[in-house]
């Protein structure tokens, strides 16, 4: 695994500057303290910590409620809202400070104060109730990235409304299944996203995901508009975004909500065909949330926050939507991509921001240096204090770009490791604490009691590879899959390891420091630009399509993507050659934008007669994996039913 060799070699540490250690919110002292109290009083660590950081309408006197394990309950009796805390327990104070600096994809910006802010998000509130919105009910929100999608998942909260937000890139099917599984009663969209100087029409994927006529549950689409172009539209169910505020007031009293209500729902890939629905909790997501931007990013009241990421995926929901609202940050939220107009975007909106914490993904990274390794020197980026970086490993070649030529030397990088399922930062820097290393996403949080094990759940000793686990439910962690606890509990409290332990679905080590390096996924879970694609996913979209007979995915190593999707299919009729192999690809590769989205094409497609399979009908992917990679097949394939399909399996269309 040539990954894996290159973070071994990596053993450089960079310490803090004495600068941003004397100012840091947590040091070292500070952090030893807090893992103290979490190791020697667990709960009451935890209670500290809700007390301390949201405002709760009734104040809860239970803290962890274990007796229905792995179903595990957080400041059960306690009531809280968390637009209220992400909103108005600012007014007080900071009322007219910026709440989002929301930049479109021509440039244009717009600043919308926690005042402003509040008001937009009551008139909505007030408009979803208007329309028969009631807490509890399904909200499925496919929108680009504006400051209408972060209001309308902040009145979704409001009102106790369960959201469910569909990535802007996903197609018809995979809106169709969100919508299905959730059973929503609204949808909200815009008529078109506007990304890079392209309008793609959103509003006409909904219409298309709805024209099954199996979409019973949805009674309204509510269409934001945009941009001028024509709006297809059904009388019946369509009314736009301006009409729904309309005489709307901007006050909303708030819905007192228990703390454990589900907040949101986000569906993310496993290792199944069926993507699914992360379940979170009110208050214990919300305080996780809060304590990764005070530990993690060290937040201060003068930061410009930046997170990157789009509101479709967890890091959206964190940390666009909500932690830096929680805490009362100014943060961007912006509409476009890293490209346009051209590959200084980030660094140019950094200068004109004045952005002091910046949090992307190593795949945006790596496109950036392809793209232009010396851009960030034609800007000012001296506002900046602390890089992070999130979704995947970040290889040393990255992390030494990102800090020396972004970073200027000077900032810290946090190397957040977390997932959909643990809603807030898990094994991250604290960076006024502790020295960082290229590559390692360093120690657990204090109270997160992360460790390594083997498959019987026992420790595995430094050096040695095994599978990344949680040993004590945390508060920010998911509370089941949407209308699925038995998935929930055999996907992430396996029998194996007693039942108790939190599985990730990664696997790591830890070196002489403790520090622990993530070596990549143990399911058929694929990691393409960051975002999370089920190999069984692809599959399944693969043999809907009717010249396909059967299809296997793995991943490749990209040198931008970190990972590419390769497929290998079988057809029907004949394995096709030249010209006519050309054309079903392309083919397939449409089929599968149409079916799941872009991100899942497929970059490389192989047909073979076959695929590779053991003399009892397994398919031997570990194989497949070589052939991907064009590596030369090492392993024993004297078992294989059929050896003849591996010439034809290695070559690519
Ligand atoms: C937040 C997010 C989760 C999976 C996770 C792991 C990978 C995320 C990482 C990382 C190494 C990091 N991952 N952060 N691997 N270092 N800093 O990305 O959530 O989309 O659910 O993906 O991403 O494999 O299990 P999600």
């Amino acid at each position: 695994m040539s990954a894996i060799e290159s973070v071994l070699k990596e053993s450089r540490v960079f310490q803090p500057s004495d600068d941003f250690v004397n100012n840091a919110n947590i040091s070292s002292d500070a952090y030893n303290a807090l893992c103290n109290k979490a190791n020697e009083d667990y709960e009451g660590f935890w209670a500290d910590a809700a007390m301390e950081n949201l405002t709760w309408k009734k104040p809860f006197t239970q803290v962890l409620d274990e007796s229905n394990a792995p179903f595990y309950k957080w400041f059960a009796d306690g009531e809280l809202n968390a637009s209220y805390n992400c909103i108005d327990r600012h007014l007080i104070d900071k009322a007219n400070k910026t709440a989002i600096i929301y930049e479109k994809d021509d440039g244009d910006s717009e600043h919308i104060t926690y005042q402003q802010l509040h008001d937009r998000v009551c008139q909505f509130a007030n408009g979803l109730k208007s329309l028969g919105v009631r807490k509890g009910d399904r909200v499925v929100i496919y929108m680009p990235m504006t400051a209408e999608a972060v209001i309308a998942m902040q009145a979704c909260a409001r009102i106790g409304a369960i959201h469910s937000v569909v990535f802007g890139g996903f197609s018809s099917g995979a809106v169709r299944d969100r919508i299905k599984d959730a059973e929503a009663k609204i949808i909200i969209t815009a008529n078109e996203s506007v990304r890079g100087g392209k309008f793609t029409p959103l509003k006409s994927t909904v219409d298309e995901a709805l024209s099954h006529g199996d979409c019973d549950s949805v009674e309204k689409v509510i269409v934001l508009k945009r941009t001028d172009s024509d709006t297809p539209w059904n009388e019946s169910h369509d009314i736009w975004w301006h009409d729904v505020i309309q005489g709307q007031a901007s006050q909303c009293e708030p819905e007192w909500m228990n703390a454990e209500d589900p907040l949101f729902i986000l569906y993310t890939s496993g290792s199944t065909g069926k993507p699914k629905g992360v379940q979170h909790s009110t208050g214990g997501y919300l305080l996780g949330g809060i304590l990764s931007m005070r530990w993690v990013f060290d937040y201060k009241s003068s930061d410009v926050f930046w997170c990157t990421a789009d509101v479709g995926w967890i890091t959206g929901h964190t940390f666009i939507c909500y932690a830096p609202l929680a805490v009362g940050a100014t943060q961007i939220v912006f509409e476009g991509v890293p490209t346009y107009p051209d590959a200084s975007r980030f660094w140019q909106m950094i200068e004109k921001h004045k952005v002091t914490t910046f949090y992307t993904a190593p795949t945006a990274i790596r496109s950036l240096i392809k793209l232009g390794p010396d851009l960030p020197g034609k800007f000012d980026l001296s506002s900046l204090r602390l890089l992070g970086s999130v979704g995947e490993p970040i290889n040393p070649e990255a992390w030494m770009w990102y800090y020396e030529t972004v970073g200027q030397g000077r900032c810290p990088i946090v190397d957040t490791w977390w997932q959909t399922e643990t809603g807030a930062h898990m094994i991250a820097p604290i960076p006024g604490a502790f020295p960082i290393k290229p590559g390692s996403c360093t120690l657990p949080l204090p109270g997160i009691m992360a460790d390594i094990v083997d498959e019987s759940g026992a420790s595995v000793e430094q050096g040695k590879g095994g599978s990344l686990v949680i040993k004590r439910p945390f508060p920010s962690l998911l509370r089941t899959i949407w209308r699925d606890d038995a998935r929930f509990a055999s996907t992430y409290f396996p029998d194996e390891l007693g039942g108790k332990m939190y599985l990730a679905g990664d696997s790591a080590y830890r070196d002489e420091q403790g520090y622990i390096w993530i070596m990549g996924r143990i399911d058929d879970v694929l990691n393409v630009s960051g975002h999370r694609l089920g190999t069984m996913e692809i599959e399944s979209a693969l043999v809907a399509n009717p010249l396909v007979a059967e299809a296997a995915v793995v991943g490749k190593p990209h040198d931008v993507k970190g990972e590419a999707v390769v497929a290998f299919v079988v057809l029907k009729g004949n394995r096709p050659e030249g010209d006519e192999a050309q054309k079903v690809a392309a083919e397939l590769k449409s089929w599968v934008a149409h079916e799941i989205g872009k991100i899942a094409q497929p970059d490389d497609i192989r047909f073979g007669e076959n695929l590779p399979k053991t003399r009892s009908g397994k398919i031997m992917r570990r194989l497949l994996r070589t052939l991907a990679k064009g590596e030369t097949v090492t392993q024993d394939i004297s078992t294989l039913e059929n050896p003849h399909v591996m010439e034809q399996l290695s070559e690519s269309v």
